[in-house]
């Protein structure tokens, strides 16, 4: 499977129990309801399946326990299944394209991508590296631990969901638009080396030659690369209805343009898109900008 793929699977996953806040368990429907699939048809792709995974929106569990991240039980459930369905369209050589949900939704795309390749590269954009683990966090909410378990660093980690592969190699790992890190963060991306490119190296290198190099450290040698984008990667000015806005981020063109360059490096071969909050946004405006990014991905030119 790859961009090339034209079958497309939606994978629409409306949890939203390991955010900070509710609201983007709203967001799958919100991204159909703003012209997502619309958008995929008159790229030319087919829409080879629309999933739906079945969500717990009520806790079914007992308060979070010391070293636990909230909701685990939930955020397990929820793992396996998109982790099923992931690597189910993978293996059928159709590209997933994961809608959340808050990031804790990742976990099971990594599942599901490690499933199939064994040789992944990933590109993480987000204002946060969700690197924490239950017990580094300060929070307790598991979308700010997704890669600290795709790395096999939190006790909940691939390990334990069903039908995952091995961990992702930090190595093919890129960060894109940090600017709001805890500090066990800080020292996990220094100690791992995982390249990291903060909203200071866009400002002074700018987009081009950010993504042109997290192309080159995630596209080479690997079996293609994974897009997980976090809307809070982008500024609040743009992108109002997101969990937790943090002040000075990607504006609308240089997100547009990482993935146009995406696009272009024939390199994605899956992509999720996470933490729209609808009820935070305004106009829709917020994924109206989210559909926009996935056309992007997928192909569309301006021309
Ligand atoms: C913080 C934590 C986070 C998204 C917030 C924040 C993590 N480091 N991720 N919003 N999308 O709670 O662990
Ligand atoms: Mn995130
Ligand atoms: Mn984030
Ligand atoms: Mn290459």
């Amino acid at each position: 499977a790859s961009s090339h793929s034209k079958e497309i699977a939606v994978i629409k996953v409306p949890f939203g129990l390991a955010g900070a806040r509710n609201g983007a368990e709203l967001a799958p429907d919100e991204l159909i309801t703003a012209g997502l699939k619309r958008e995929i048809l008159s790229l030319g792709y087919r829409l080879n399946r629309e999933v739906r995974v079945d969500c717990p929106s009520q806790p079914a569990s007992v308060p979070a326990r010391r070293q636990t991240g909230k909701h685990l039980n939930e955020v397990q459930q929820v793992s396996e299944k998109v982790c099923h369905e992931v690597s189910s369209a993978l293996h059928e050589g159709v590209f997933p394209l994961v809608l959340g949900g808050d990031h804790s939704v990742g976990i099971g795309t990594l599942a599901g991508l490690t499933a199939y390749y064994s040789n992944l590269g990933v590109i993480w954009f987000d204002a946060h590296a969700d690197l924490n683990t239950e017990e580094h966090s300060l929070t307790g909410n598991m979308h700010g631990m997704s890669l600290a378990a795709g790395l096999g660093h939190s006790t909940f980690n691939l390990s334990k969901i069903k039908g995952a592969g091995s961990f992702i190699n930090p190595s093919k790992l890129v960060y894109i638009g940090l600017r709001d890190l805890d500090q066990y963060e800080k020292e996990q991306i220094r100690a791992l080396g995982i390249r990291a490119f903060t909203m200071h190296d866009i400002d002074r290198l700018g987009m081009k030659q950010v993504i042109d190099q997290a192309i080159n450290i995630a596209g080479s040698g690997t079996e293609g690369i994974h897009v997980s984008f976090d809307m809070d990667c982008l500024d609040p000015r743009e992108a109002p209805g997101v969990g937790t806005p943090v002040p000075g981020g990607l504006s609308y063109r240089e997100a547009h343009f990482a993935m146009e360059c995406l696009a272009l490096s024939n390199h994605v071969v899956s992509m999720e898109l996470v933490e729209v909050n609808p009820l935070l946004d305004q106009n829709r405006h917020t994924a109206r900008l989210g559909v926009g990014l996935i056309a992007s991905v997928l192909g569309k030119t301006i021309l």
